[in-house]
């Protein structure tokens, strides 16, 4: 597609089939994560693979001075951003509300919410410049129905709703389009990372049912990001077969 897409949390999961995909298309890559040595690791694949160009930008999304540094310091060309795709995130504990760690919590919002908005808003000028740009949104069934134990994740994603629709409204006279994707159980090392480790308790989310993989919610971005110059798809919520919402799942165990 010769289009230049900002990835976030490309060094795993969602963001990392994002990147292989769109790198199939013959776009150019934009890819963070905090740990260099899987980004460098991916830009050196996707390079010799799709023969494409990849800039690594390593940061923590959480910390706003660093996310501005890295985006505004950016070589000029690399500025010329067509597509950005807001994938770090991250679930920590599965607690009752009255028994889950406060760092939990505020690691999350930190990253899903603050981090989201961070990146967001030092990405835009270079698209304002352009009155052109699509920002895509990792939200999620948890953010339209909050689940036993998912208190603070829920809340987060909820969040990314009303901001993506908030951003589509306000962005709407600079011609940029939001699109905020509501993915089901997606197996990723999303669980391992919710869980802190624990492979075991992880695997156990997907029992009794097969989850969409990542490679269906690139599938699913790149189609959204493929279409004509005047289509938005506003939001699409995706699950497995075998699961209606955040709370309903048909499992054979
Ligand atoms: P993964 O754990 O596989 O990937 C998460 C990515 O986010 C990693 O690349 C990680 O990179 C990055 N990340 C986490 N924290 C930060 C940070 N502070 N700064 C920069 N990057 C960060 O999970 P998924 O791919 O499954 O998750 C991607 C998004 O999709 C998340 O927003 C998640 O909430 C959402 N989602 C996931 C679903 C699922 O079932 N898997 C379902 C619905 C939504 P690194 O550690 O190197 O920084
Ligand atoms: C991730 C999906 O169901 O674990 O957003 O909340 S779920």
């Amino acid at each position: 597609m010769n289009q230049s897409v900002f990835i976030t949390g490309a060094t795993s999961g969602i963001g990392e089939a994002c990147a292989r995909k769109f790198a199939s298309a013959g776009d150019r890559l934009i890819i963070n994560g905090r740990r260099k040595d899987r980004l460098n690791d991916l830009k050196k694949s996707l390079e010799d693979q799709y023969k494409i160009e990849v800039y690594c930008a390593a940061f923590d999304v959480q910390n706003k001075d660093e996310v501005f540094e890295s985006i505004n310091s950016l070589p000029e060309k690399w500025k010329d951003i067509d597509i950005l795709i807001n994938s770090a995130g991250l679930a920590l504990g599965r607690d009752f509300f009255d028994e889950a760690p406060l760092s939990d919590w505020e690691t999350m919002l930190d990253t899903n919410v603050n981090g989201l908005l961070y990146v967001s808003k030092a990405v835009l000028p270079f698209m304002i410049k352009k009155n052109k740009g699509h920002i895509i949104n990792l939200g999620s069934v948890a953010g339209d129905e909050v689940y036993e134990k998912g208190n603070i994740y829920c809340a987060g994603k909820s969040a990314v709703e009303a901001i993506s629709r908030a951003m589509r409204i306000d962005l709407l006279r600079h011609y940029i389009k939001v699109t905020n994707i509501k993915p089901g159980a997606v197996e990723t090392e999303f669980s391992v990372v919710r869980f802190k480790g624990d492979i075991d308790k992880a695997s156990k989310v997907y029992d009794g049912f097969t989850p969409l993989s990542a490679d269906d919610i690139a599938e699913t971005i790149f189609y959204c990001a493929s279409l004509s110059p005047n289509v938005c798809i506003n939001e699409i919520e995706i699950t497995p077969i075998a699961q209606a919402n955040g709370i309903f799942f048909n499992k054979n165990l």
